[in-house]
């Protein structure tokens, strides 16, 4: 007989998810991933000036909130018929590489490290670093007061193994405090040419509205290396730790084990060169990617629209009553195929095509290191692993295109709203696979559809009752004790959910 666990909500992620496991024999048989609520931005944006839009849907998040106004921005130079010029693609891959940077070092250190990282060790801490000696008293007062919710971000958390060694556990407490100033340096970055953040001013169809000057390059370049330092020496090695300390994970939350990535950081004029390429792996096949397979089923998710359409004709009609829905997140689906979206779908696209050195490379060094095989990367630790590897690919890159802007060259194409149009923006997040489809009528936005990553990797059952990625990868994970279910709280946060994103 199956025991159902809760875990409602699940927290260190963004927004409100809710996971439903059925237990036997200390294993999960079956579980329900739930987004507990819904926004409505694609309802909001109807019969708006369509250059709100990039505007308006920075507000989806404030995490990725650059991927939502470059899909925004893509979906209308389509319909307008502009594309920007190279300083205009170079400053928004980074303004868009700083906060790919931002949100996968929140990720790591703020969200899932205490997954592993023992934060209790500081008690046993003996040196002199006044903010350690902080956090320790912090810490050791929380840990002996009878508050349930005390008020740290570290506690309470679920019991259960954690890594041995004091000193690496210090060490990584030491970094997640670093990394709350390499966020704030890579915020600083984005608002360099992004005017400021979580949502920038001056990204616009046609390119960005700051223009380059050496001063700005200069202030770039200084932070650029600061972030590229932290990444070397710290992120990819933490992961390297935990990975040795846990290698069980390579195991578990395999998932679908299908991924899909539209490809980003364009590299040419016309978008067709891009750093993270675009691509469809199902089975280990890796195939080409065409947008018009992308559908979404609502059979159990909240809404009463018709299920199945394509994007550019999908309808949002919220129904919160619906029998047998369980999310208010929607189920995307690839040619009816459930994928995964996100760091490791694009590294395993660009591994596979084989012609990216740098992630060959990165990827053949870690699994070296850690004495892995290529297919032990579809796992929780495999999606650690991806993140750290992009992040320094992002950071390596940020620091080739600064030194390709040229002062003074412009930086903004002109363009008309024309008075009907229509427009497919699709780009990458930090969380995978993003796109925004368009339509202009009578000059006012008529009809606008977001499909985001949390929402491919958080969904629910589709129509033909296949569970989604999240709900796969938690399938077959031990459970240990069925009250301290940390085990699952380890392979969902590996996706690095956002489900504010994902109901948008
Ligand atoms: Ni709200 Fe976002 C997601 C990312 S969406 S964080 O899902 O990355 O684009
Ligand atoms: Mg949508």
């Amino acid at each position: 007989m199956s025991i159902t666990v809760n875990i409602d909500p699940l927290t260190r992620i963004e927004g409100h998810l809710a996971i439903r496991i059925e237990v036997e024999s200390n294993r999960v048989v079956n579980a329900f991933s739930s987004g507990e609520m819904f926004r409505g931005f694609e309802a909001i944006l109807k019969g708006r000036d369509p250059l709100d839009a990039q505007q308006i849907t920075q507000r989806i998040c404030g995490v990725c909130p650059i991927s939502h106004g470059t899909a925004s921005i893509l979906a209308q130079e389509i319909a307008y018929g502009v594309i920007p010029p190279k300083n205009g693609r170079l400053l928004r891959n980074l303004i868009l590489g700083a906060n790919f940077i931002q949100s996968h070092i929140l990720h790591f250190y703020h969200l899932a490290a205490l997954d592993f990282v023992d934060i209790a060790a500081i008690t046993k801490y003996k040196g002199k670093d006044p903010v350690l000696r902080d956090l320790k008293a912090w810490v050791q007062s929380e840990l002996s007061s009878n508050v349930i919710y005390p008020a740290t971000p570290f506690l309470p958390r679920y019991s259960g193994e954690y890594i041995q060694s004091t000193e690496l556990n210090i060490q990584g407490i030491k970094h997640y405090l670093d990394a709350l100033d390499m966020r704030r340096l890579a915020h600083k970055m984005c608002a360099v040419f992004g005017g400021k953040l979580p949502h920038a001013t001056t990204l616009l169809p046609g390119g960005v509205t700051e223009k380059v000057t050496a001063r700005k390059i200069a202030s770039l370049k200084s932070i650029i290396k600061e972030l590229q330092a932290f990444i070397d020496n710290s992120y990819l090695s933490d992961v390297a730790e935990v990975a040795l300390d846990f290698p069980e994970y390579f195991r578990i939350g395999k998932g679908c084990g299908n991924f899909l990535a539209y490809g980003v950081f364009p590299e040419s004029a016309d978008n067709s060169k891009k750093l993270f390429s675009s691509g469809v792996v199902i089975g280990e096949k890796l195939m080409a990617f065409d947008s018009t397979k992308i559908t979404e089923d609502v059979r159990h998710s909240l809404f009463s629209s018709r299920s199945g359409l394509q994007p550019s004709e999908g309808q949002t009609v919220p129904s919160p009553h619906k029998k047998g829905a369980y999310s208010w997140i929607k189920a995307p689906r690839y040619n009816a195929t459930v994928m995964e979206v996100g760091p490791l779908a694009r590294i395993m696209v660009d591994y596979l095509k084989g012609k990216n050195r740098k992630v060959k490379d990165l990827v053949n060094g870690l699994l070296a290191r850690l004495g892995k095989k290529p297919e032990d990367l579809v796992s929780t630790l495999g999606r650690h692993a991806a993140r750290a590897i992009e992040s320094k690919i992002v950071a390596d890159k940020c620091a080739e295109w600064v030194e390709q802007l040229t002062p003074g060259q412009p930086v903004f194409r002109d363009f008309t709203i024309p008075e009907t149009g229509r427009g497919m923006g699709l780009t990458e997040a930090p969380r995978g696979a993003l796109g925004h489809w368009l339509e202009i009528r009578d000059y006012k936005i008529s009809h606008y559809q977001c499909v985001v990553p949390t929402t491919w990797n958080c969904s629910p059952r589709d129509d033909r009752g296949n569970p989604g990625p999240v709900e796969q990868a938690l399938t077959g994970t031990p459970i240990v004790d069925i009250k301290n279910p940390i085990e699952a709280t380890r392979v969902v946060r590996s996706f690095d959910p956002c489900i504010a994103c994902a109901v948008h």
